[in-house]
């Protein structure tokens, strides 16, 4: 058996130590309250009642060697401490538990006390039964006003997306199809929102009919294949299910990946943490196959800890102008982070097929900018938006967790009161309070020269956005963005007809402040920034089933080709 430290609780606990069998590896972090972490299990093999030794590998800061030496006073074992850095790794080697001997047990319990801490632990996966995708068209500004003001009381309806741009006559594609929004609605209250509706004369229609039934066929079971390539350091990928961000990693020494670590040029990844995520081993494969052209870098740290990892992609040279393309802001957007692997399948595997792409133009690519949301999305709750760090001043408030990754970016960013922690869109309680985004701005502003395009994928609504998202005016050199996009859209629009909104995100969504392609845009001087909401239109929302991951890919991979081809063409 073998637990995931963010998923220990009191139940699997208990399991755990009634256990008769072998459990084999238990990674995580041992918290002292309120400050940072002091010892991380990056492995422990636990044989309970069995006569074998257990190992324990922690990582500890050198100077509180003591302490853990106190904790497990009582224990036979023997260190062999390693430094690296600050810290030393601890190889000890317990004996067998006795209930007079605390160790274990109490590196168990510091666990599952941080673990809870976290809030990501003990919860009962959410289920979504008897909710209902509505969509919603109102006609004139009065009846937008009152689907507004039905969600903002409402807080067992939550809006998904909207699109009120035509009533404002924009310049897309879809000119002429109706204002909607597209609301969640519990079963509790589905009865009152359809009278509301009625009652006000808004037209509607129930897209999902049972959100729980559309969740749990969203994702087909693992294929042996994935099951095998799971537990490899660095592994290929399959783009007909959705990956987990994170796995145990059995068999390798698994020593934490500090942020700045890059592994190139063929050389495999000395040091192989051993919560391996199945995405970031794809960018290990490549980095170790693909060694003349590809590169990972860790850019940072997720406030749970986990790996920021990035893939370069560069024949090398220098002067060269560079794509960024970024995946998972937005945790439940699944469809996001497989499509930026699926780039990065064509761009790498199938470099023969395009190599003046990359002759010509550098890549950096971070398929998932907000990994312990995606995680939670995948173990908990379907529908989680946001980062997971702890906001709010609330231990354990529900819901009152993470920071929407696309509201925190330091240009026109809003501060929302600290009762707002538990909305979807909170901004955070500073700009930049997130390690994830401080750590990609960081990245971008030491690279901004060579920038010249920020793509971040998002999704859904099927459209190409263009700053600004802060507000309704458009930017000066807006018809150039506008150009490029279209170049994009027009070559996504040809592999399979799939039909694209190209406008500013103001005008054919929202205002909204505090946004990744704002920032690159505003602040890192990048002229072409865009977010691209994938699809679809809302038959599906962000539950859109796997098999939508290979044509949303090969014709995203086509628009991006697109707007790569100016750059290689010489444009600037
Ligand atoms: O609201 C967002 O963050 C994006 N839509 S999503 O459904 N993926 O959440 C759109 C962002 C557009 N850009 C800005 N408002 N700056
Ligand atoms: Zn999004």
């Amino acid at each position: 058996m073998s637990i995931k430290a963010s998923n220990i609780n009191k139940r699997n606990l208990k399991q755990l130590s009634n256990s008769r069998h072998e459990s084999d590896i238990i990674a995580g972090e041992i918290f002292k309250p309120s400050s940072e972490p002091l010892h991380k299990i990056v492995k422990m093999s636990t044989e309970y009642e069995t006569d074998r030794d257990k190992e324990v590998e922690v990582i500890t800061p050198a100077g509180s060697l003591d302490e853990l030496d106190m904790m497990g006073a009582s224990v036979e074992r023997s260190y062999k401490p390693v430094l690296m850095g600050a810290s030393f790794i601890i190889f000890c080697t317990m004996r067998r538990l006795t209930p007079t001997v605390p160790l274990l047990a109490a590196l168990l319990q510091m666990l599952s006390a941080s673990a809870l801490e976290d809030g990501d632990t003990d919860e009962t996966v959410v289920s979504y039964k008897g909710y209902q995708l509505i969509r919603v068209f109102p006609m004139d500004g009065p009846q937008v006003d009152l689907v507004r003001s039905l969600v903002d009381k409402e807080e067992q309806v939550t809006l998904w997306s909207r699109h009120f741009a035509p009533s404002r006559g924009v310049d897309t594609y879809r000119r002429n199809q109706s204002s909607a929004a597209d609301l969640l609605t519990s079963p509790q209250v589905k009865g009152t929102v359809v009278d509301y509706l009625d009652t006000h004369h808004i037209a509607h229609l129930v897209l999902i009919q049972d959100l729980q039934t559309a969740i749990e066929s969203e994702n087909p079971p693992m294929e042996p294949e994935d099951e095998e390539w799971e537990n490899r350091g660095g592994h290929r990928l399959s783009w007909t299910r959705y990956h987990r961000h994170k796995g145990l990693h059995k068999y390798r020494d698994s020593r934490a990946n500090p942020v700045g670590t890059t592994v190139s040029r063929c050389t495999p990844s000395a040091f192989t943490s051993l919560i391996v995520s199945d995405i970031d081993s794809y960018l290990d494969y490549l980095a170790n196959t693909y060694t003349d052209i590809c590169q990972t870098e860790i850019i940072g740290k997720s406030s749970q800890g986990r790996d920021l990892k990035l893939l370069k992609v560069s024949t090398g040279g220098k002067g060269k102008p560079a794509i960024w393309i970024d995946g998972g802001i937005h945790a439940r957007e699944w469809i996001s982070p497989a499509t930026v692997t699926y780039i990065l399948l064509h761009l790498v595997e199938f470099r023969d097929q395009h190599s003046e792409l990359l002759d010509s133009v550098d890549w950096y690519i971070l398929p998932l900018a907000n990994p312990d949301g995606y995680e939670y999305s995948h173990s908990t709750d379907r529908l989680w938006r946001k980062t997971r760090s702890r906001v709010g001043g609330s231990k354990r408030g529900a819901g009152c967790y993470g920071v929407d990754p696309n509201r925190n970016w330091d240009f026109h960013w809003a501060p929302g009161s600290p009762s707002d922690s538990c909305r979807e869109d909170f901004s955070g309680p500073r700009a930049f309070s997130e390690p994830e985004t401080r750590a990609m701005s960081e990245f971008i502003l030491s690279r901004q020269l060579e920038i010249k395009v920020y793509l971040t994928v998002h999704s859904y609504s099927q459209m190409w956005l263009v700053p600004w998202g802060y507000k309704e005016e458009k930017p000066r050199d807006y018809y150039d963005m506008y150009t490029l996009a279209e170049k994009g859209v027009e070559a996504l629009e040809a592999i399979r007809g799939t039909d694209y909104l190209l406008g500013t995100a103001a005008e054919l969504l929202y205002t909204a402040p505090g946004g990744s392609d704002d920032w690159a845009k505003g602040v890192a001087g990048i002229k072409y920034s865009y977010s691209i909401e994938l699809p679809d239109t809302g038959d599906y929302g962000f539950v859109l089933p796997a098999n939508q991951i290979e044509p949303v890919g090969q014709e995203t991979w086509a628009a991006v080709k697109a707007i790569a081809t100016h750059f290689a063409d010489g444009h600037n």
